[in-house]
């Protein structure tokens, strides 16, 4: 791929205008009452969510379906297609070639455990989306995992800003358990709506569930009504 385009921007702050109002109106913006302890997070919510046991960053646990993938950062490709106006397969190179943050970030498992304060590295989802562009249609997204996982968000969760690819965790490469080279995390939702070795960012129509939705997962999967399963 070459160079980012000169408007990235402009179409990032486009995009983010058509979709404020539903970003604001997700459950983990606009919950009346969540549930849980602690001081607010920046959106109002308590910062632990309900039925959650704290860890400290250094004992986060691995959980997957047990088939690691053994992708490096030179093989590792993204396709980002379905419902764009331009197709995209990007290499690592091209991800570090885009706006890059580190932010720390809350992560929540349904399992009952969250680690608040995780020092993570990467792109902004959003910034790959305005990057390949949405088409009018464009309402849901499903991120497939190289070991064949896959979770469906709709647009207004996944356009979020605090919606991540991954790539580094304290200042180092991200490593493979948690999903190196490149993850999503999705800090205001349990944590199985973030693919680990995401390889496929395929844009949909319509709401598709992934791996653990058609599962008995929650498809809101909202942290703070212990919004878990069905
Ligand atoms: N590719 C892939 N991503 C995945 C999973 C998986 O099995 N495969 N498991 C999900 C689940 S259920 C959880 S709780 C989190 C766990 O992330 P961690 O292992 O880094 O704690 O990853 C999510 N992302
Ligand atoms: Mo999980």
């Amino acid at each position: 791929m070459p160079a980012p385009p000169p408007d990235l921007d402009l179409r990032i702050a486009a995009q983010r205008a058509r979709w404020a109002d539903r970003i604001a109106a997700t459950p983990a913006r606009a919950d009346p009452r969540p549930l849980g302890d602690g001081p607010p997070n920046v959106h109002g919510m308590p910062r632990e969510p309900p039925g959650q046991n704290l860890l400290e960053p250094a004992e986060w646990p691995v959980l997957d379906l047990g088939r690691t993938p053994a992708i490096d950062r030179a093989r590792w490709r993204l396709a980002v297609d379905g419902a764009v106006e331009g197709p995209l397969s990007l290499g690592f190179e091209d991800l570090l070639a885009l706006p890059q943050v580190t932010e720390r970030q809350d992560f929540h498992c349904v399992t009952g455990w969250s680690i608040l304060g995780l020092a993570f590295g990467g792109v902004r989802l959003e910034t790959v989306l305005a990057l390949a562009g949405l088409a009018p249609e464009a309402t849901h997204l499903l991120c497939h995992g190289a070991d064949d996982y896959t979770t469906n968000l709709p647009l207004e969760e996944a356009l979020k800003p605090d919606v991540l690819l991954v790539h580094a965790l304290d200042g180092r490469p991200l490593p493979v358990e948690h999903g190196g080279p490149v993850r999503v995390v999705v800090p205001e939702l349990y944590a199985w709506k973030g693919a680990k070795w995401v390889t496929r960012l395929e844009l949909l129509a319509h709401d598709r569930r992934g791996y653990w939705e058609i599962r008995g997962y929650s498809n809101g999967a909202h942290p703070w009504r212990d919004d878990r399963m069905w």
